[in-house]
């Protein structure tokens, strides 16, 4: 193993233009153990054969039912299993969906995200959820729903009102997921994640680190969000955070470098998807999202709150934005260029 991380890191990893799904567990695990430059490196390496480096997509989040979940997913401060002080909020009136995405297009936002807690979308639901997209999309943004799992007929109810994106999270590894939900089982996730792409909706996929799994585990999540048949279109990497109340209040923190490395390691194993840097970062100081944009993010969460906890200020983003020298992403890349774009070279020359 160590032989192979001593290697240059362009003879590492994949062979240009290369995408992949057939991650053995122990590749991913040699790119984990590689020297944090090397992998650092290669990442960036990689996402500039794929993006320009220097933008990040915003999305906006809202959560558009809240609370009083009868799942008992361990880390969801919306499980009514478990008392956070969270309060209920039940599916919101079109029209005030449609004020805050008329506020996500007044900051910049080109993604907005609209999340319920429910273990699945009741049909009686599907008319009002239907009509939130419809609006969403009539204003010029992209649309994302995580309603949590899904019929092949109502994702392709979804697909047909206009929905591009559906998030559905795999969490974690196989092996830890029994640790952290049981009303649910990973090959039911798998299956609405199928059913989402089989609509022709794009897919949003990712996990959850720092909920006391291990470095095989963080392996095993990107290894079967990798060797899907299909790459997600996104893939949000959370990092945990600890509600009182929920049952992993008090789960040790996960070393910074780790959390980068898996950034690094979901960027090499999904090339030309954007991984996005999600909950958690209201804990992360500006060297640490530096950092994580250098390792492959390019895509984040904007706005004060995430569904229910705290994120960071869209000023305070834009601010390191600036600083950084990163540009929003102006819309979905589908296919990524070869080379940085003018930009980056304009930079370089300052
Ligand atoms: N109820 C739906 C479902 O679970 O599929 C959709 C909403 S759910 C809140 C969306 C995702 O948020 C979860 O899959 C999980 O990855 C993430 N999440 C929830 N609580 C979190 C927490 N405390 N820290 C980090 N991520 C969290
Ligand atoms: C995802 O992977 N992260 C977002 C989004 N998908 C919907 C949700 C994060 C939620 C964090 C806890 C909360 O704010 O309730
Ligand atoms: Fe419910 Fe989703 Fe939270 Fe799980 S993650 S308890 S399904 S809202």
């Amino acid at each position: 193993m160590h032989s192979f991380a001593t290697k240059t890191a362009s003879q590492a990893v994949t062979t240009r233009e290369e995408i992949r799904h057939n991650w053995s567990r122990q590749e991913i695990a040699v790119l984990f153990a590689m020297p944090f430059n090397d992998l650092l490196f290669e990442a960036q390496t990689v996402h500039r054969r794929y993006f320009d480096p220097n933008q990040v997509q915003v999305s906006t989040l809202l959560s558009i039912k809240t609370g009083a979940c009868p799942e008992d997913c361990a880390y969801c401060p919306q499980s009514t299993r478990y008392d956070t002080g969270l309060e209920v909020e039940k599916l919101m009136e079109i029209e005030r969906v449609l004020e805050q995405a008329r506020a996500a297009v007044a900051s910049g936002a080109t993604r907005f995200c609209m999340g319920a807690a429910w273990r699945s979308p009741k049909q009686r639901d599907m008319p009002q959820v239907v009509a939130m997209v419809k609006g969403v999309r009539a204003l010029g943004l992209e649309s994302c729903m995580t309603l949590g799992m899904l019929t092949q007929a109502q994702a392709e109810e979804l697909a047909e009102a206009g929905l591009d994106y559906y998030n559905h999270n795999l969490d974690t590894s196989p092996e830890f997921y029994g640790d952290i939900i049981t009303t649910r089982t990973y090959q039911d996730r798998l299956e609405t994640l199928d059913h989402v792409r089989s609509s022709g909706m794009k897919v949003c996929s990712g996990g959850i680190v720092g909920m006391g799994e291990q470095q095989v585990d963080r392996a095993g999540l990107l290894q079967q969000l990798a060797n899907l048949p299909e790459h997600p279109e996104s893939v949000p990497i959370n990092m945990l955070v600890r509600v009182k109340g929920t049952p992993l209040e008090n789960e040790d923190d996960l070393d910074p470098f780790e959390f980068i490395r898996t950034i690094a390691v979901a960027r090499i194993l999904m090339p030309a998807s954007h991984v996005r840097l999600s909950a958690g970062r209201e804990e992360m100081n500006e060297q640490m999202h530096a950092l994580a944009y250098f390792a492959g993010a390019n895509s984040i969460f904007y706005g004060e709150k995430l569904l229910t906890t705290p994120n960071p200020r869209a000023n305070a983003d834009m601010a390191l934005f600036e600083r950084l020298g990163i540009e929003p992403e102006r819309r979905h890349v589908e296919k990524a260029p070869a080379m940085p774009s003018p930009h980056f070279y304009d930079a370089a020359a300052r």
